[in-house]
């Protein structure tokens, strides 16, 4: 059918940060903000005729304008057909999937991941290439300069197709299938783990609860942890997807998924409590009593591995961003396999996997997967918690304590100043960098400093290097300080301060984090002016 050319000027500002294109809903509703992004994509990846295109978000507000638009824009550019999950719900790592399983040459994904939703609240797209996994610098680069001389975008004149009723209808000549966004995840994560195994734990009385946070995973959450493996109707709480998240952040960490953590600390808490973001992603793992860090959980995991049947006597290999802790390392050392740092972001794990050099990967800021798909996967993380406590008869604080025990325990936490004027931060980066070659050797109270710099990684597989990927502060003795800038905030700058101390399994094991973490804290400030850059006292929020 008739392809409509719709003249365009270039937006400031499009470029892709660590996890696609993050603004405010307002920005991105601006007559042709979001089709320029798209068409830049479009332009960049250039799609074979007849090539498959998947499209799905994570259902907040604006997600279903997008995608009636991007089905029409694919139509306009050549793709000869688009998989759109019913209602236009598909998970970050159900996508990747999707893509992977049904040769795709790739798919846009709408998320904001764990920001809020809604008319005043954020908005994101994302590009993902044929393996699944997000675009790689090289790509993200490309579109980004071609949003800044886009003077046109393409598109057909059709109605917007019924998002609601599975199965086919076309859009300007192409095939659109609207498909069941649940269905093929929940099979593979059945193929991956020992369902039987955890069928018969919840018979003999394991319990748990998960959060969905009104965001993407309620569907998926239900269909595997209720229908498929008998949780108890109710397990799932906050599992219907609202455009606005109920008016949260749907972000699983301690602050903003607090009743879960409460409930978990509590008299009757069942035996492990989780929660996924916006997307379904990000995993939040605490046992009765017991909260797991992002980094503890990657080790543990790991270490376990061999309790899925799908892992048993293939692990190749443990990627983690360099911000995360080294706990995992202590466990690639053990198994004899090596462990990859990678800069911050999944995008950085795609080659690791494709190559088979990994199997498991994580990052400190709730990200778990492994080379099931090129995502990391909130559920999935969850599913291998449950796999190992059913196989291994044994809770998570149990087998916390056991792995502390064997390979130490690498006190962390994360310390987070948001919304900052964008100056300061810089300045705070830029007099960073500039004192780096006079901090060795310098104390810090008991600190003393025995490496400090920038980090820059080589990817071993194409050779291609990102610098710039965050500020380290080594210090004697193995604990260390991290300083980044976030790549996906949608107002000022956020500061990420990463802190960890390690202590081995002769040490303290059941210290307060707070207390063991002081040294690294009082030492952030004194290296990095945070007070005086910032002008906050204390971080708002700590993970
Ligand atoms: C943050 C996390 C990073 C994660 C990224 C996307 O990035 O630190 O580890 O990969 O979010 O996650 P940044 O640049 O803000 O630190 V998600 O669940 O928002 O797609
Ligand atoms: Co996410």
């Amino acid at each position: 059918s008739q392809i409509v050319t719709v003249p365009t000027q270039p937006f400031e500002g499009q470029a892709p940060g660590t996890s696609g294109l993050r603004k405010k809903v307002k920005v991105f509703q601006q007559p042709n903000y979001a089709e320029n992004f798209i068409q830049s994509v479009f332009d960049v990846v250039s799609p074979e005729p007849g090539a498959v295109l998947v499209i799905g978000g994570d259902g907040r507000f604006h997600n279903r304008t997008v995608i009636q638009q991007a089905i029409r824009m694919a139509a306009a550019n050549g793709y000869g057909k688009v998989l759109v999950g019913q209602g236009g719900i598909l998970s970050t790592p159900a996508a990747s999937n999707v893509i992977r399983k049904y040769k795709a040459s790739g798919g846009l994904i709408l998320s904001a991941s764990h920001n809020p939703g809604g008319p005043d609240e954020d908005f994101g797209i994302k590009y993902n290439i044929a393996n699944g996994g997000p675009a790689p610098e090289g790509v993200t680069g490309a579109v980004l300069d071609r949003t800044k001389e886009i003077d046109r975008w393409l598109t057909v004149e059709a109605d917007d197709i019924d998002l609601d009723t599975p199965g086919d209808v076309t859009v300007g000549g192409m095939t659109v299938s609207v498909i069941d966004p649940v269905a093929d995840y929940a099979d593979l994560m059945e193929e991956l783990f020992d369902f039987d195994a955890i069928r018969a734990a919840v018979q003999g009385g394991l319990t748990m609860r998960f959060d969905a946070m009104s965001a993407v995973t309620g569907p998926y959450a239900t269909e595997i942890l209720e229908n498929r493996l008998g949780f108890a109707k109710g397990t799932v709480v906050n599992g219907t997807p609202l455009e606005d998240f109920g008016g949260h952040h749907p972000d699983p960490n301690l602050i903003h998924a607090k009743d879960l953590y409460d409930l978990m600390m509590g008299e009757g808490a069942p035996d492990l409590g989780a929660a996924s973001d916006g997307d379904g992603d990000r995993n939040l793992i605490i046992g009765r009593g017991r909260f797991i860090t992002p980094s503890d959980s990657l080790a543990m995991l790991a270490a376990n591995i061999e309790c899925a049947p799908a892992y048993k006597g293939r692990l190749t290999g443990i990627a983690r961003s360099m911000p995360t802790s080294a706990a995992a390392d202590r466990v690639a050392e053990a198994l004899g396999v090596p462990c990859f740092e990678t800069p911050t972001g999944w995008k950085f794990f795609g080659n690791l996997l494709d190559a088979g050099k990994v199997t498991i990967c994580g990052e400190e800021s709730a990200g778990t997967g492994s080379d099931h798909v090129r995502e990391k996967d909130g559920l999935w993380a969850v599913l291998l918690w449950l796999n190992i406590l059913a196989v291994r008869k044994i809770s998570v604080d149990a087998l916390a304590r056991e792995h502390w025990a064997r390979f130490g325990r690498n006190y962390y936490a994360r310390h987070d100043y948001e919304g900052i004027e964008k100056t300061g931060a810089d300045a705070l980066m830029d007099g960073l960098k500039a004192r780096l070659d006079t901090l060795p050797g310098k104390a810090f109270g008991a600190l003393v400093v025995a490496v400090a710099d920038s980090f820059s990684y080589t990817d071993p597989v194409d050779g291609s290097v990102s610098a710039n990927q965050g500020i380290r502060v080594l210090f004697e003795g193995g604990s260390r300080v991290v300083f980044r800038l976030s790549g996906t905030g949608t107002q000022g700058a956020t500061l990420r301060v990463y802190l960890e101390n390690y202590t081995g399994p002769d040490g303290d094991l059941d210290a307060e984090t707070g207390d063991m973490l002081a040294p690294q804290i009082a030492a952030a400030e004194a290296i990095a002016g945070i007070v005086q850059h910032t002008g906050r006292t204390a971080p708002d929020v700590i993970t």
